[in-house]
């Protein structure tokens, strides 16, 4: 199907791509909230900086276009892959450092649930734990350059919104999570039969820096729409965005 976007951490490159490309989407979002496609469109225009720009624009941009061919298609499952595959050790990103990640007490966590739904119980991790459980190997890809592949597995989201009674023709699932992240699906990316509320990463507990005790896994999303640490999901009609979307990175990163 042509969707193989090679093996390993660095489809880019080294570091320094990575840093600049990080910089040059950043410039782009602050002049006038680009997203990624639109840089992708952008190729050969008239940014200043000569060639190295240019080189970064059309590796840019062929990256795009391969995301944008492997990304979301409601027809279609995201790749699997085998468990020789696994990304190791697997890459951290927040918008913060590691040791900031939020450390989250099994015991107390509770997951609260809101809006569209007949059931607004908050859910403690044994519940959760004692609903259908499933899981893939999949890739994450990072809109910042890199992907790599893991493997996640919890409650399918489709099963735990049916589970609360929630409104399916609703248009959103909103999420909200320890730090100050949050993140926002559209009802057919959260009843996708990949998307997942997942609780173990390999097969273990999710560690702290990859999102205890609750993770969104949606594998046909860009990285930034997997939100870590959710402690809050709701059913809503009204798009609630996102950390990265309401600065400017494209709300659907998908399809
Ligand atoms: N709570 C929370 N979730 C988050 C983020 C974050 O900063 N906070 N960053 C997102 C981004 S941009 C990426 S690429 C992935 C990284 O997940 P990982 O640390 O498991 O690789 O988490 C996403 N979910
Ligand atoms: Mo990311």
């Amino acid at each position: 199907m042509g969707h193989d976007l090679g093996a390993g951490t660095d489809m880019i490159g080294d570091q320094d791509h990575r840093r600049a490309l990080r910089l040059l989407e950043r410039r782009l979002l602050l002049r006038r909230g680009l997203s990624l496609s639109a840089l992708g469109l952008l190729t050969g225009c008239n940014l200043q900086d000569g060639d190295a720009v240019d080189r970064l624009l059309w590796s840019m941009s062929r990256w795009n276009d391969r995301v944008q061919a492997w990304l979301f298609d409601p027809n279609r499952l995201a790749p699997t892959y085998a468990a020789r595959d696994i990304t190791t050790p697997f890459p951290f990103n927040a918008y913060y450092p590691e040791d900031d990640a939020p450390e989250i007490d099994a015991d107390d966590y509770r997951l609260a649930v809101s809006g569209r739904v007949s059931d607004t119980a908050p859910w403690t991790l044994a519940r959760l734990r004692a609903l259908p459980q499933q899981g893939q190997i999949t890739r994450h890809i990072c809109i910042e350059g890199w992907s790599a592949i893991g493997q996640w597995s919890g409650v399918p989201l489709r099963v735990f919104l049916e589970r609360v009674g929630a409104d399916l023709r609703a248009g959103f699932v909103g999420f909200k999570c320890a730090d100050r992240y949050y993140s926002s699906i559209d009802m057919a990316t959260a009843l996708h039969p990949q998307t997942n509320l997942a609780l173990d990463f390999g097969t273990a507990p999710l560690p702290t820096k990859y999102g205890f005790p609750l993770k969104l896994r949606v594998p046909t999303k860009l990285g930034f729409k997997n939100p870590k640490h959710i402690v809050a999901i709701i059913v809503t009609n009204d798009n609630p965005g996102g950390y990265w979307e309401d600065q400017g990175y494209n709300w659907f990163s998908g399809s």
